[in-house]
């Protein structure tokens, strides 16, 4: 059992949740449609009933969201701020019904009222204010820590344009807007006291006065963050946290003289480009956007939510010097990172604070969690541009920068190579702004995401940063929040565990694994395997819904789902879906399990490899479909526009699930918990999380293959032509002469060439040389597979033993050793 840190520990434990009966609830929710809709029940949409049911779950909550705003104030515990330019939240009324524990009651109630929850749960859209993995594990985080009774507040930006929902059209991924606002959000309370002038530009002056000096920055520009707050409730509805985000007004709407004047378009010209801070999120995961937006969206919410909470700490405890001991601020990746020198700005140039004091509070004060190693997903940001939008930040990090080398110096660090691998200024051609290595000298411990990733921090990135600072560099292993993905989204599988573990199953993560014990229990198989059954109808409806392909529901579903990169691989799966193709055809009476190959995913605009792959995955998917001597063993499908609401149908499905990236590469990865947890077999590379996935299941509960970091490391330092493991593999050749000669691409035989030829010559991410054990691998899953009992035997221990994935752990963790924040378990 974990325990309390500190003696600060909450005091205000809020009240368990009182039972909802049916019949109050639809009196709650019929109120609301009156007074809040102004409909009858005759005259009600489904939208209606929608917004009806939000506001009355809404109501409970936010009863208990001011009790705990309260709380936390009156017993003064340590608060926690998440900064994340990213929440990839999804839907929140069936996540708020589940927590608030009233799912069914309100199902009862809207049957009652002839109306469906299931029907209504689909119309609230998806808040995709993130990309990918980075921006759901903020959600998860603000989930767990709600529900650990932390003081915690996120912050980040509310975009009018979350990211991109994406069609395909020919086979080809395009983008078009999601405007997830046009209907209003009832979840939000706009708080317009709420609101910080945010300068860009300008110049600084210096002032002398009484022996000190003194700077004052003059921005030549000013852009209002405005707060809309989000209430986030944690399991059995004890505590609720709020979820900050903030929207970018015009400090002057419009310029009443040129307007006069007749210059209707000019005089909104400055709100247009004030107001375009908050959007659009920038739909890139993991490659620089590089603008000056992006400088401007990052810049705008953390000095916002510094300035917030600033405010909210001298309002409590009226000395800014002990910001440190009562707040911790949690930077998700560089894109907060400026906030380290914004902090030394408001310390010092606001509250005359001397300046290492100031560097006290700061380290005291920020903590910094890493992401990505790719060397192009690092973000740094050119010394001009920076000069002109925050030149007094860059005056800041110069001295930082300054003391810092200083320092290093004085503890005899002298060699000139590294002195220049450790400044915050990469002074290689344009000098740029390293915000990796502000974020790191300005934080009190810096964490990656999984064992292996930390490892390779220490080892490279951050090799020289950690010879200097030693034991600051800590890992915390990712997770996922299990009340989203296990207990929302597979309530068949979440009633088996409660009724075989109990309840407490679902409160503590620790008891999953009591259902071990029953991993060769075949009345548990039986019924194991009916839960997986219902969700993959479920999803095969889906399919078939979208693109009117029938399946097999006892196929195996083998899934990967997540953003397209040349990294996680997709293009290994599909050169091995061909080579299925191909054995298929050629061996009449081949055994194979039927499989259904599943991809979705979405490529960042720009990313022209990533959309031609999604191409591929379609080009083939149209071939193989539509070829009758396949007999049912093989279907492919590209499922469009992944979304959280998506993956919440697509994780509980998965047979197999696909975790292929080249090893060293995917920090940690998040979708292998979901899958794993609901009972898929993993088929991986020892990468990211992968690793202690192994470690908790044991090797004959998944199938690793393929290269390790280390191998790929000297495979690159050798030179990576392919041309050798083709040569060798005949399956593998056959496959690439088909796709490089137009089987797939009859319209455009040349489509693939480049592509083909990159994986012969410049093999980066080793596909060629991880083919072979890839497939020997898959063909021992197809045995695996023939053997149900061994299968759900290894399905059943899967769940048990990934509890440790929870992102309870996680952040219970976190609020230990790195934000001494104290925190209730809980059971
Ligand atoms: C950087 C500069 C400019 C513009 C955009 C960016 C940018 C944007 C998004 C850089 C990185 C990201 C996203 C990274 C990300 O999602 N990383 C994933 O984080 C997960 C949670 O820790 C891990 O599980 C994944 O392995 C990792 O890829």
């Amino acid at each position: 059992m974990d325990e309390l840190v500190t003696t600060d520990k909450p005091t205000q434990q809020q009240a368990e949740m009182r039972p909802y009966p049916a019949a109050e609830l639809k009196a709650a929710v019929l109120a609301k449609l009156t007074y809040a809709v102004g409909k009858t029940p005759g005259l009600a949409t489904p939208r209606d009933w929608f917004l009806a049911v939000t506001f009355a779950t809404r109501d409970i909550i936010v009863g208990r969201w001011l009790e705990s705003l309260d709380g936390v104030y009156v017993d003064g515990r340590k608060r926690v701020y998440y900064l994340s330019l990213e929440f990839l939240i999804g839907r929140l009324l069936f996540d708020a019904l589940t927590n608030l524990g009233v799912a069914q009651p309100m199902a009862e109630a809207l049957d009652e009222l002839g109306v469906n929850l299931a029907d209504l749960r689909k119309i609230e859209p998806d808040a995709a204010l993130g990309n990918g993995g980075l921006g759901r594990l903020a959600a998860c985080f603000m989930d767990s820590m709600a529900t650990l009774s932390i003081a915690a507040h996120g912050y980040g930006i509310r975009y009018d344009n979350g990211l991109f929902r994406q069609i395909i059209r020919g086979g080809w991924q395009q983008e078009t807007p999601e405007d997830w606002l046009v209907n209003g959000n009832p979840w939000e309370f706009v708080r317009p006291e709420y609101n910080y002038a945010i300068g860009f530009g300008g110049w600084v002056e210096m002032v002398e006065k009484d022996e000190r000096t003194s700077h004052v920055w003059h921005p030549a520009e000013t852009v209002e963050a405005v707060a809309y707050d989000t209430p986030i409730i944690g399991w059995r509805g004890r505590h609720v946290n709020t979820l900050r985000l903030w929207s970018a007004r015009a400090t002057d709407p419009l310029k009443l003289e040129a307007f006069n004047a007749g210059d209707y378009v000019g005089a909104f010209s400055e709100a247009v480009r004030a107001e375009a801070i908050s959007k659009v999120l920038y739909p890139s995961d993991a490659t620089p956007a590089g603008q000056e937006l992006r400088l401007r969206q990052e810049y705008f919410f953390t000095s916002a939510s510094l300035l917030d909470l600033t405010r909210r700490h001298m309002k409590q405890w009226g000395d800014v010097r002990t910001l440190g001991e009562h707040a911790a601020v949690q930077l998700n990746d560089t894109h907060p990172a400026i906030g380290i020198s914004e902090l030394m700005r408001i310390l010092v140039d606001l509250n005359k604070v001397e300046w290492d004091e100031a560097w006290s509070i700061t380290q005291a004060t920020f903590s910094y969690t890493n992401h990505t190693l790719l060397p192009e997903a690092l973000e740094t940001w050119p010394v001009p541009l920076m000069e002109r939008v925050l030149p007094r930040h860059m005056q800041i990090i110069y001295l930082i920068n300054a003391a810092h080398l200083d320092s290093a110096r004085r503890r005899g660090f002298v060699d000139t190579a590294m002195l220049a691998g450790i400044s915050l200024i990469d002074e290689h051609a344009v000098r740029r702004v390293r915000m990796g290595n502000l974020a790191f000298i300005g934080s009190h411990k810096i964490n990656g995401v999984s064992a292996l990733h930390t490892d390779l921090m220490r080892k490279t990135v951050f090799h020289a940063l950690n010879s200097v600072y030693p034991g600051r560099i800590t890992n915390k292993t990712n997770g996922i929040t299990f009340r989203r993905w296990l207990i929302e989204c597979n309530p068949d599988l979440a009633d088996i565990i409660r009724s075989t573990l109990g309840e407490r199953a679902l409160d503590d993560y620790h008891a999953l694994k009591g259902l071990a014990a029953y991993a060769d229990d075949s009345s548990l198989h039986e019924r194991v395997a009916q839960a997986r059954r219902n969700r993959k109808a479920a999803l095969g409806r889906v399919i078939t819904d979208q693109l009117n392909l029938r399946l097999d529901p006892e196929a195996m579903f083998d899934v990967q789902v997540k953003r397209i990169h040349e990294y996680k691989r997709q293009l290994l799966n599909l050169l091995e879906t061909v080579a299925r193709y191909n054995a298929i055809r050629a061996n009449p009476t081949i055994d194979f399990a039927p499989r259904v190959k599943i991809f979705s995913g979405k490529a960042a605009a720009s990313y022209t490899q990533a959309k031609l792959i999604i191409k591929l995955a379609i080009d083939i998917a149209k071939v193989v479909n539509s070829d009758p001597t396949v007999r049912g063993l093989l279907k492919v499908v590209f499922l469009p526009n992944y979304n959280v609401s998506l993956a919440e149908m697509i994780m509980p499905a998965a047979d197999l699930s696909e975790q292929i990236s080249t090893a060293g590469m995917e920090a940690s990865g998040t979708g292998n918990m979901k899958m794993a947890l609901n009972g898929a077999l993993t088929i991986g590379t020892l990468d990211g999380a992968n690793v202690e996935m192994r470690d908790l299941v044991g090797d004959d509960n998944i199938f690793i293959f393929g290269l390790t970091a280390a191998e790929v490391e000297s495979a690159r330092a050798r030179g990576i032509d392919s041309t050798e493991h083709i040569a060798a593999s005949p399956i593998l050749h056959e496959v690439l002469d088909e796709i490089a000669s137009g089987v797939f691409s009859t319209d455009d035989a040349g489509r693939y060439r480049g592509l083909v030829d990159t994986l012969t010559h410049h093999d980066y991410f080793m596909i060629c040389a991880d083919f072979d054990a890839y497939w020997k691998t898959q063909v021992k899953i197809d045995e695996a597979w023939r053997d149900r009992n061994r299968w759900m035997r290894s399905s059943v221990i899967n769940t048990a033993n990934v509890g440790w994935f929870s992102s309870d752990r996680t952040i219970a963790e976190y609020a230990k050793e790195i934000w001494s924040a104290p925190f209730v378990p809980i059971s």
